[in-house]
């Protein structure tokens, strides 16, 4: 039978959940504090781009099963994606208590909380069961992280396998039950905190496997070799594979989950290291353009920025490393940004053409399709393309004079 569901945060992860929910024959009801966020939503625009998002939420229009409300309905399953950003290294529970604080005033008995929010390991168990057990006894509970990729969330929710962690059987079945009516990957059942550290192991797992990346990265440089090279060779061998170095990790997560393994205990040498070595990346950018500019003797240069997206073909800027790159070049030099996807770049977002005909250097820090097309024999004003994620190509520079300076490439 299908049920009535409020989901609570109607962001890159609410919003396709409550939508794929609603298509899965469930009476949804989306809630979200933001007025703007649910007055963009029922003139039925979207307030975010997603792949296949507008087809799905017209679709779901038509069936006439998802309803965008200001005021939180009572319902079978309360489903909280709220974010929580990171305080002193752990996770910063008010968004998700201020959402329960709704939900207790609307909750009947026999009731289902489903918590979506990365939380960390003993979140559930130490601080947000004990508070709905304050005001009710008769309740279900599930902790169910989401795991789906911005750029290909709609396809990762559906197809990625799901992992709940339910009080007890009952908690995880009925929980399992609604999510069959969108999951199709396979659905893994286990307790609230192992599925609350599953989600943070899978992004450090990611953090420290990056960072190993840009250390080999670092050594390239000092070793004066092509680490791009010498990954792509070593990634031949049948069980190793070494990721992509590059400008930092960005994102709402890696950046961010291995803190709450951190902040959850003391054998955490690797995370932090690895965290520590991503989040130095914007400075090696720094003090590579630097020694650039200063071998090349130019004078007061002009910089243009190519991406401030965390990483390619999204709208999403959220812990991009181009922030820092930008505040610690802006320090000492004329910076101009082009993003093609993301609105809110920190200053002007300058045209591409624009950008290209009025700076000296170029700095590349995401890899956005976009730019492998740039022809630079068409800007011959450009003397220098740092190019941090070995994006262009010998045919990028036939008829420049540019110098072509890739990260992770020694002399
Ligand atoms: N990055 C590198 N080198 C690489 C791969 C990525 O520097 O080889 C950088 C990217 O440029 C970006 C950052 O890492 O700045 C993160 O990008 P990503 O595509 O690896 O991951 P996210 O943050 O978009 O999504 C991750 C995913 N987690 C894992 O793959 C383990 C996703 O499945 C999660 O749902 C999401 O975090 C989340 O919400 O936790």
């Amino acid at each position: 039978m299908k049920k009535k569901v409020s989901v609570l945060g109607l962001g890159y992860i609410g919003l396709p959940t409550a939508l794929l929910l609603a298509k899965g024959g469930n009476q949804v009801f989306g809630y979200d504090v933001d007025e703007r966020k649910i007055g963009i939503l029922k003139k039925g625009l979207l307030p975010f781009e997603e792949k296949g998002l507008k087809e799905l939420f017209s679709q779901v229009k038509r069936i006439g099963t998802f309803f965008v409300t200001d005021t939180l309905q009572s319902a079978d399953f309360y489903i909280i994606a709220v974010p929580t950003p990171q305080i002193h290294h752990e996770a910063d529970l008010k968004y998700v208590f201020s959402a329960l604080a709704k939900v207790k005033k609307i909750f009947k008995n026999d009731q289902t909380i489903v918590i979506e929010s990365t939380v960390g390991p003993e979140d559930c168990q130490r601080k947000i069961i004990p508070y709905i057990k304050k005001f009710t006894q008769k309740f279900y509970f599930a902790s169910c992280p989401e795991r789906a990729i911005p750029g290909n969330t709609l396809y990762e929710m559906i197809h990625n396998a799901r992992i709940i962690g339910g009080i007890d059987k009952e908690d995880c079945a009925k929980v399992k039950r609604l999510y069959s009516t969108f999951v199709k990957g396979e659905i893994f059942t286990t307790t609230p905190t192992i599925a609350s550290t599953c989600k943070v192991m899978e992004n450090s797992f990611r953090d420290v496997n990056i960072a190993l990346a840009n250390e080999f990265a670092q050594i390239a440089e000092d070793l004066g070799f092509n680490v791009w090279e010498a990954i792509e060779l070593a990634n031949k061998h049948l069980r190793v594979k070494i990721l992509q170095p590059g400008p930092g990790v960005g994102g709402h997560c890696i950046p961010i989950d291995p803190w709450f393994l951190v902040a959850a205990s003391k054998n955490n040498d690797l995370l932090t290291i690895s965290r520590n070595i991503n989040d130095y990346m914007p400075s090696h950018v720094l003090k590579a353009v630097k020694g650039l500019i200063q071998k090349n003797g130019l004078k007061s240069p002009k910089i243009g920025i190519l991406g401030y997206a965390y990483k390619k073909n999204v709208d999403d800027a959220r812990e991009t490393p181009a922030k820092e790159v930008i505040r610690l070049l802006k320090r000492k030099f004329r910076v101009l940004v082009n993003d093609p996807y993301v609105s809110s770049v920190p200053q002007q977002n300058t045209g591409l053409h624009k950008l290209l005909t009025t700076v000296d250097i170029v700095v590349l820090l995401t890899n956005h399709d976009v730019y492998r097309q740039i022809s630079f024999k068409k800007y011959p004003n450009i003397l220098l393309v740092y190019d941090s994620h070995n994006l262009f190509k010998k045919g990028n520079f036939r008829g420049s004079q540019a110098q072509h300076i890739v990260l992770g490439v020694g002399e």
